[in-house]
Order: structure tokens, then C-alpha cells, then sequence
């Protein structure tokens, strides 16, 4: 399953799901930007939160690890921007796109890890009964608490007493979904959101991401892939251990988690802004008689697996039994999401399909089973009466989609009354656009307008984002109870042409 979001923190924040978590838990962007600023932050800071908020008997709480960056804070009464991290291990702050809104805004930035993920697990064993407090709801939870907790933690160090601060919250993919529904649950904590590629619709059978996979291939690449999806199918009848090892698999003893890994490996590419990398190579083999299956196992092993940095076992269930904490237990935290909460399984449509038939809900639900026991299995319907999918009754919300990403079917692409959607068109508009940039892979800090095919759709998305967040910001009222405190929220317009 492609994860959704696990780039690291861009990507952090912006693989989702299918591959969501994997990536970003691995820091493989780290590697490739080596002596660049990555992050702006990396120190480590903690705070005890509560495990089960809806609990009136159970109090216990776990240490839940954050970052804060304050360069650009004018204090005190800057905005503060709450970055959710997602489905992966949370390192740091990235320096993305938004640390230019922070400058911009002369905002705060603090970013709380998501509970169970990286060194914020309240548990040494990760066993489905363990698993029980892991959900987008406690979650939602953990950031209400955390905000309260980091506004007086704000105000001591600024010897101030009951002071607001205008808050707003971001979020990309997975975790774009939270920053939506921070703002439907909690509006009274923050004065707006952007859920950037935010799949706020939970969706059983989720053919729709294939279809987008093909569709943003267009026909000549789509074909090329779909002649070598059957080539493998029936290589896989004859002789699964060559065909595997071909791709560098073979520790995959099961032939669908092996199919998957080869169908999220072509996802990616749309997913994250590089569709040429994957395409250009199968149309020239197409065209020269060159063996499809070998220019795509190259692809497989060269990119997927080498630059871009996803490790095999993401895709091996045995490695997704293994309850230790650690950072590559996102793979099978972010499956728990998806198996008791919003599934989007990326099974094949019936018709036209460029992943293996193979790939069907039996799978997952096997998978689901497989991993966890019985019993556990994604409530969607539930999912989606909590928080109303697309229908989402929230205000104040900017939703964002990149028009190749196949998850842009999981979000929500029509704009309604106080909730603005723009769909961000390009050949390399991936996940998190306009947050990472154009294209999103290879990772560059605001993106390479040299490698992106039409950068004014991500800039023009941007300066709609901005012109929000300016108004939305002057507008909110936030106030303690106490009237006699002052209140601090201070105009970002008047933030912004003062800079
Ligand atoms: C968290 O709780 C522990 C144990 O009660 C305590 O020692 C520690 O100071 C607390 N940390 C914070 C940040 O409140
Ligand atoms: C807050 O008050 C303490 C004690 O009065 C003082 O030492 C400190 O400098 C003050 N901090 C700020 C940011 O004003
Ligand atoms: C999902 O697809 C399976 C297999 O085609 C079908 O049996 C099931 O009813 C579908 N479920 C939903 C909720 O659409
Ligand atoms: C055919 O295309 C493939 C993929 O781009 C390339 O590797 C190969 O060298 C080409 N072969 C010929 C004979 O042009
Ligand atoms: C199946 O897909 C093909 C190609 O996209 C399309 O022409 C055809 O109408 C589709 N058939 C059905 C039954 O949807
Ligand atoms: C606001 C916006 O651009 N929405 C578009 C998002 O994508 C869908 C599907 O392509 C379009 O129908 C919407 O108009």
C-alpha cells in the first residue's frame, strides 16, 4: 500500500499512503541533502500527554516529543503554526515551504511527533492490544492538549498571563487530513487550516487511486505498465523466485506483497512530481524493442528502492508482525491506522487496471488479519460519519491538491462555502505540492522551478494560501476567558506589510 505520507517530513509530510509512512521514517532525504539546512530544528523537546482521552478512569500519560522554532516568532504576538507531523517518525522541523510562511508571518513554528510514532510510543511492545490508544481521534486529542500546553508554556517564558496567540495549523497528507479536522473539532483553537493533499475521505475499495495512476501516465506509458503487470502475473505462475529476484525481492515470500511493492514503485512516481524518471524509459523501451521487464526492474531497484529510499520489508508482512518500537515500526503502526480506521485500500479496478488483479480487498483484509488478529477491521463508514468525509462541515480550512497525485481522490477537490480548493495542475504535481515543491522528488528545499513543468500553478496556489491565511488570521478573535487580560492577537496584515 502506498503509503501516504512518509517522505521525510516534506515528505513527512507529504507521502502518504501508500506508501505513506515509509519513506519519511527512513531520512533517506537527509542523506541526499547532506550539508544543506534539512531541518530547522532537530532538538528534541517533551511533554507529557494523556494516552486515552476518553477515558474518565485511566490517567496515564506517555512523553510525547516536540520541536519549536522561534527564529522567526516577533514576540509575543506573532502567530504561532502548528505543524502536524503524520504517520512516520517525526526528526525534526523540515525546512520547507512553510518556514517561508513562518518568515512571512513572522510566526512560531512548533511540531508535536504523532502518538505511537517514533519516540512518542507509549508502549515497549506494539501488539494489537497495545495498539487500542492509536487512532486519528486520540490524535486530534493529543494536538488540542498540546496547543493548550505550548500557549502557557509560550506566555511563561514571556512572563505573560492568559495571552493568545493567533494559531494556525498545516499539515500534508495523513496528516493534511488532521490539520482539516483540527479545525472542524477544535475551531475555537485555531484560526484556520491548510490540508495540503489532506485525504480527509476514508475509502474502502479504493480503485480511484489506480485510476489516477493511470491517467497521469497517459496512454503510452500506462500501456507499457499494464504489459508488464501481466508479464509478471504469469511469470509468477512458472517461476516467482527469478521474477523476484530480478526486482530485487526475493525476501518477499508472498506474491501480492511482492505485486504491491511493484504497484506502489509506479504510484511514486506520479505521487511524488517525477513521472518522467519512471515514464520516459518503458516509452523508449516500447518504441526500441528493449525488454520492458528489464527497464522497469531497473527503475525498481535503481530508484524506488535506491534514491528514492524504500527499504523491501516495508512490504513483507513478517516485518509488519514485529511489535518493537523503533523507526521502521511505522510501517505497521500506519497499516493499524489503515486496518481499523480508513483503509483507502488500493485494490485494482476492475476494468483497465495497471496494477496486478491480485491486488483486491481480500488482500488487505487478509493482510488486516494476518497482522493483527481478528477482529480488527477498517470501520470507513464510521470514519466518515465522524468526521463527514468531503461533506465536512468545517470552515476555514484551504485544501490543496496536486492534479497527478493519485490520493487527490481521497481529499477534497470542490470548493464550498469558507473551505477554498485548488487544484494545483502540472506534469509534476505530486502529493504536497505546494508545500515541497515542484517536483517533490528528488527533494528540494521550496522545490526547483527549473525541474517543474509549470511552476506558476504551485506559486499561484501559494499566494492564494497566503492571501487565506492573512485574512483568516486578521479575522480571529481568540480570547481567554478573562476579558481584563489583554488580548495579544495581533493582525497579520499588518504583520505582513510591517515586514
Ligand atoms: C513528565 O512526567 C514526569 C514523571 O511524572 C516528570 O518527571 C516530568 O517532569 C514531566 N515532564 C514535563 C515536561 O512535565
Ligand atoms: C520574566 O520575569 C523574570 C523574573 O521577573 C525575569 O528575570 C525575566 O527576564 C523576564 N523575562 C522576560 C522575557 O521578560
Ligand atoms: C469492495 O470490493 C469487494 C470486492 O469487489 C466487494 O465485495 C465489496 O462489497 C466492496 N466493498 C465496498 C464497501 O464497496
Ligand atoms: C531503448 O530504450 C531503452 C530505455 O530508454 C534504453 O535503455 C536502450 O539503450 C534503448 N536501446 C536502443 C537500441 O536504442
Ligand atoms: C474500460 O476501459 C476502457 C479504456 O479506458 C474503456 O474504453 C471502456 O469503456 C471501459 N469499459 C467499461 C465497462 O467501463
Ligand atoms: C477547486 C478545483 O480545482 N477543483 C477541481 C479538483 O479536481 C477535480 C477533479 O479533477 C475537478 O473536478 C475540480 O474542479
Amino acid at each position: 500500500m502506498a503509503t501516504l505520507s512518509n517522505f521525510s517530513s516534506f515528505l513527512l509530510i507529504f507521502l502518504c499512503f501508500s506508501l505513506l509512512w515509509t519513506v519519511e521514517s527512513r531520512d533517506f532525504v537527509v542523506n541526499q541533502l547532506r550539508g544543506s539546512n534539512y531541518y530547522l530544528t532537530k532538538e528534541e523537546h517533551w511533554f507529557n500527554q494523556t494516552l486515552d482521552h476518553f477515558s474518565p478512569t485511566d490517567h496515564r500519560k506517555f512523553g510525547q516529543r516536540f520541536y519549536e522554532f522561534l527564529d522567526y516568532y516577533q514576540a509575543p504576538k506573532g502567530p504561532i503554526f502548528l505543524k502536524i507531523c503524520g504517520e512516520s517518525a517525526c526528526n525534526g522541523i523540515v525546512n520547507d515551504y512553510l518556514s517561508v510562511l513562518a518568515k512571512k508571518f513572522s510566526a512560531a513554528i512548533v511540531s508535536p511527533e504523532h502518538r505511537y510514532y517514533g519516540k512518542s510510543s507509549p508502549f515497549k511492545e506494539l501488539n494489537t492490544k497495545n495498539l487500542r490508544f492509536l487512532s486519528s481521534k486520540q490524535a486530534l486529542f493529543d494536538l488540542a492538549v498540546f496547543r493548550q500546553y505550548y500557549q502557557e508554556y509560550l506566555n511563561e517564558k514571556y512572563n505573560l498571563s492568559k495571552a493568545e496567540n493567533p494559531w494556525f495549523v498545516f499539515g500534508v497528507s495523513y496528516s493534511g487530513a488532521l490539520s482539516a479536522w483540527f479545525r472542524l473539532k477544535f475551531p475555537h483553537l485555531t484560526c484556520g487550516s491548510l490540508a495540503s493533499s489532506g485525504v480527509v475521505l476514508a475509502i474502502y475499495n479504493f480503485t480511484g487511486f489506480d485510476q489516477q495512476v493511470g491517467d497521469s501516465a497517459g496512454p503510452e506509458c500506462k500501456s507499457a505498465l499494464q504489459e508488464i503487470t501481466y508479464i509478471i502475473d504469469e511469470q509468477l505462475k512458472v517461476d516467482g523466485k527469478s521474477v523476484k529476484s530480478l526486482f530485487g525481492a526475493s525476501k518477499l515470500k508472498n506474491d501480492v506483497d511482492f505485486l504491491f511493492l511493484l504497484a506502489d514503485a509506479a504510484a511514486i512516481a506520479f505521487q511524488y512530481g517525477n513521472p518522467d524518471v519512471l515514464c520516459s524509459p518503458l516509452v523508449d523501451a516500447k518504441k526500441n524493442g528493449t525488454d520492458l521487464l528489464e527497464v522497469y526492474a531497473k527503475y525498481v531497484r535503481e530508484y524506488y528502492l535506491g534514491s528514492f529510499g524504500v527499504s523491501v520489508q516495508t512490504y513483507d508482512q513478517q516485518h509488519l508482525k514485529n511489535t518493537t518500537p523503533g523507526e521502521n515500526s511505522a510501517d505497521r503502526l500506519w497499516w493499524f491506522q489503515v486496518c481499523s480506521e480508513v483503509a483507502y485500500f488500493q485494490v485494482a479496478p476492475e476494468n483497465d487496471t495497471v496494477r496486478s488483479p491480485r491486488i483486491d480487498t481480500s488482500y488487505n483484509l487478509d493482510l488486516c488479519k494476518n497482522v493483527f488478529g481478528e477482529g480488527v477491521y477498517p470501520d470507513v463508514e464510521m470514519t466518515n460519519i465522524y468526521y463527514g468525509g468531503t461533506r465536512i462541515a468545517g470552515s476555514k480550512i484551504i485544501f490543496t491538491n496536486g492534479s497527478q497525485d493519485p490520493w487527490r481522490h481521497a481529499s477534497k477537490q470542490k470548493s464550498s462555502k469558507d473551505l477554498p480548493s485548488y487544484l494545483i495542475k502540472c506534469h509534476n504535481c505530486g502529493h504536497g505540492t505546494d508545500l515541497r515543491g515542484c517536483p517533490q522528488s528528488p527533494l528540494n528545499i521550496e522545490g526547483d522551478a527549473g525541474k517543474c513543468t509549470y511552476p506558476d500553478a504551485v506559486q499561484k496556489v501559494r499566494q492564494q494560501i497566503i492571501q487565506h491565511i492573512d485574512l483568516w488570521l486578521s479575522q480571529c478573535q481568540i480570547s481567554g476567558d478573562n476579558d481584563d487580560e489583554p488580548n495579544l492577537f495581533l493582525s497579520a496584515q499588518r504583520m505582513i506589510s510591517s515586514s
